[in-house]
């Protein structure tokens, strides 16, 4: 068990990357505070979601609970800390997850979706990694707090012109925060997916021949998985990264090194 006794927050839990990696620290005997969306949830797979996710979670022995709340408005961080302290005494790990991308063209797109996107995935994951780093400078028991980046930090997309720079932002938070939270024994870096077929993606990836030549860039043969994302996550929340601090970590199978 690599977080025995540690308490973690995972933004966007109920689905995706992020139930992956509720999943996995749960695994590894951390308690979990997961939070969702519920509105982005009922236009995507169902809102059932959340109650599958948390399922799983306890079917496996494991502990978690679940918080709603939109990370775009700022008492979204506050109550999500305040969960995880009520419920389980504290917070150790913070997982920066919840995103949106709709795929969207540059030269129309509206101000509302650009202010939207930024504030769903980079705003939250400002505000959050803010709330979690008081509590656990309080705590003086150091932490982990991870943001969940992409290879879109390093690559454009033609239709995600608002999306990329938000996930540039992340990491470049998460290097910023890594100086001022290490003196506290708080590590904060980044993991960077490749693609990984979830609801953000499936409409993109369903169009003529998309699939395809994604997987084709991809030297190990595939997408990636959501569990493929969390193992990493695991890692960096767990001691044996110890002395990673503002660093970001690719996983994409080696689709960002094959250009030709
Ligand atoms: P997903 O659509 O499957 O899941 C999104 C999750 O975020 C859901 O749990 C939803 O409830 C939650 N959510 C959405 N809006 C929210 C909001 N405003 N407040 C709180 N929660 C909200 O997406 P996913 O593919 O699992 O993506 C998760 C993260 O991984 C995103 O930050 C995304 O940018 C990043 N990412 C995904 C890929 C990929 O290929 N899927 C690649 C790189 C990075
Ligand atoms: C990721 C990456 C993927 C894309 C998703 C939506 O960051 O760009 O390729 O499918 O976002």
């Amino acid at each position: 068990m690599l977080l025995d006794g540690k308490v973690a927050i995972v933004t966007g839990a109920s689905r995706g990357i992020g139930r992956a990696c509720a999943t996995a620290l749960a695994r590894e005997g951390a308690r979990v505070v997961l939070n969702f969306c519920g509105t982005a949830d009922a236009e995507a797979s169902g809102p059932e979601a959340i109650g599958d996710a948390l399922a799983e979670i306890t079917r496996e022995g494991g502990e978690a609970c679940a918080c709603e709340g939109d990370v775009a408005d700022a008492a979204t961080a506050e109550h999500l800390v305040a969960s995880a302290v009520e419920h389980f005494g504290g917070v150790d790990i913070l997982v920066n997850n919840a995103g949106i991308c709709p795929f969207h063209d540059f030269l129309d797109m509206p101000i509302e979706l650009l202010e939207r996107v930024t504030r769903v995935n980079y705003i939250g994951t400002f505000l959050c990694s803010q709330a979690a780093a008081r509590q656990m400078i309080a705590q003086k028991r150091g932490g982990s707090i991870i943001a969940v980046s992409s290879i879109s930090a390093l690559v454009g997309g033609a239709q995600q012109a608002h999306y990329t720079p938000t996930k540039a932002a992340g990491h470049s938070l998460m290097q910023s925060i890594a100086i001022v939270l290490g003196p506290h024994g708080i590590r904060c870096n980044s993991v960077m997916p490749g693609t990984v077929l979830t609801d953000i993606n499936r409409q993109d990836l369903a169009q003529p021949g998309k699939f395809e030549h994604v997987e084709n860039r991809v030297p190990l043969g595939r997408l990636g998985k959501p569990g493929d994302i969390a193992e990493v996550v695991t890692f960096l929340a767990s001691d044996m990264a110890r002395y990673v601090n503002g660093a970001g970590i690719l996983v994409d199978g080696g689709m960002f090194v094959n250009l030709q």
